[in-house]
């Protein structure tokens, strides 16, 4: 399809008039229109120039939807890979303590001697053998071990700033061998590694047991990996053989996998909805699978019933995308004493905005959403966005955007405590959109 010319001044009249108005040619921008209400045109006249000196792309094949960038194809089996950290914040803190790890450590809330209100993030090993676990009140863990001088209990409150650390060691580490990658929480990632073992799952097997002892040589901690097609099968398996397990299950391994398995188990039901299955004599996944969609629809609903029967099938989702786990890119910083000297502060909110789109660029994806977040002395916080049309990656785009919003909304003579940038409505470029605008400038 030829697609018409996209100069400066059609841009200008495009998105200076109704959707209805626009001549038929535009028709393919009507999703741009309809995302940019208040357009600024600027920045769209800015994006042209920039891709004037950049890269040109002369095609657009109409099958790139921006939610399926990043995806697999469905049709073709994946191998992909889950990795999750063993008892990650716990064994950061033996680590950078240097402490016994057969003793039971367990990071949380102040236990208080027993009558602390908070909660168990998490406990090693030796701590989950006292029956201890992550989200229990940490009343309960310290009848269950308690602490000095009643018992060998070690409670610690944790330092998020350490585990961040280990966390981008690992995930670089990690990212390395895969075509696709997501880091999906602070101690777990998806990996399709697919293409880099060439569709054998024994090379998979191998690459797994090389970053397990990557990261334990590197960063000195112990990371457990499950193979299999999907997303939640892989998930499934990094928790068999945990700790510092590997578990693999290949793609007519499913149905063996499920067997005598507690529907528990399954990422996506959670203990509701488990009960309620347990009452009706479900406990494990194939006494429900056996059931069949219809009968097990009729009690436990239609679309819990087919999407059971495609998880155990192989049949959910084996896209890996950062997009799937991120929704936003942001930083921001916290000023010891509140700050009135707005210059100033203006200076710090572009460097936050130039390292979230450094960030950005490094990940390989862009945004087009951008927000400024101030929060003024007595912690009054408001957030002020702007959309442009296409996702761009450029720092230049986003230091203009936000230097017009804060500068436009920021309140006169009040102190600020706190300035930040946040990238959202992200995707991974070239996008439709941007193929469009790059398609044939003048
Ligand atoms: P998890 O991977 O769920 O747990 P874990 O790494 O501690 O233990 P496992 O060996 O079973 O994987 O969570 C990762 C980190 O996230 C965990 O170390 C602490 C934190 N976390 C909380 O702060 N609160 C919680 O409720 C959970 C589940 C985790
Ligand atoms: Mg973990
Ligand atoms: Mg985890």
């Amino acid at each position: 399809m030829r697609l018409p010319i996209f100069p400066t001044r059609h841009l200008k009249k495009l998105f200076s008039q109704p959707l209805e108005d626009l001549p038929r040619e535009f028709q393919p921008f009507e999703k741009l229109v309809y995302l940019t209400p208040h357009l600024e045109i600027h920045v769209c006249e800015e994006y042209i120039n920039f891709k004037h000196r950049g890269q040109h792309c002369s095609s657009m094949s109409g099958e790139d939807e921006p939610s399926s960038i990043g995806s697999t194809d469905s049709s073709k089996e994946r191998i992909l890979v889950h990795c999750d950290l063993d008892a990650f914040f716990a064994a950061v803190e033996i680590l950078h303590h240097d402490l016994d790890p057969e003793k039971p450590l367990i990071i949380g809330s102040d236990p208080q001697g027993g009558r602390g209100r908070g909660i168990v993030s998490t406990c090693n090993y030796a701590a989950r053998a006292f029956g201890i676990r992550s989200a229990m009140p940490v009343s309960e863990a310290w009848r269950r071990c308690p602490g000095h001088p009643f018992g060998p209990g070690h409670y610690i409150r944790g330092s998020r700033g350490l585990y961040s650390r280990a966390s981008r060691q690992v995930m670089k580490i990690l990212q390395e061998p895969a075509e696709h990658f997501e880091k999906a929480s602070i101690d777990e990632a998806y990996l399709d590694v697919t293409e880099h073992v060439q569709g054998d799952w024994d090379a998979a097997f191998a690459l797994c047991r090389t970053l397990q002892d990557l990261i334990e040589e590197k960063v000195g901690l112990t990371a457990s990996f499950g193979i299999a097609p999907t997303r939640i099968l892989a998930k499934m398996s990094s928790e068999v053989n945990k700790p510092k397990g590997i578990f693999r299950i290949l793609p007519d391994e499913i149905a063996d996998f499920f067997e005598g398995r507690s529907l528990r188990e399954v990422p996506g039901i959670g203990p509701k909805r488990a009960t309620q299955l347990a009452e009706w004599g479900f406990v494990t996944v194939d006494e429900a699978y056996v059931l069949g969609e219809l009968a097990l629809g009729r009690m436990a609903g239609e679309r819990f019933a087919a999407w059971l029967m495609r998880v155990v099938d192989g049949n959910t989702s084996s896209e890996v995308s950062q997009l799937r786990s991120r929704k936003s890119i942001g930083k921001e910083q916290t000023f010891s004493t509140d700050q009135t000297d707005h210059e100033a502060v203006l200076e710090v909110l572009r460097s936050l905005t130039e390292r979230v789109l450094k960030r950005s660029k490094e990940m390989g994806i862009s945004g087009r959403l951008a927000e400024v977040k101030i929060r003024y002395t007595g912690f009054e916080t408001h957030t002020h966005g702007r959309s442009i049309p296409v996702a761009m990656d450029e720092p230049d785009v986003f230091l203009r955007l936000a230097d017009y919003l804060f500068a436009t909304n920021v309140q006169h003579n009040r102190g600020l405590r706190l300035v930040g940038f946040r990238l959202g409505q992200l995707d991974m470029p070239p996008t439709r959109q941007s193929m469009l605008l790059l398609s044939e400038e003048e």
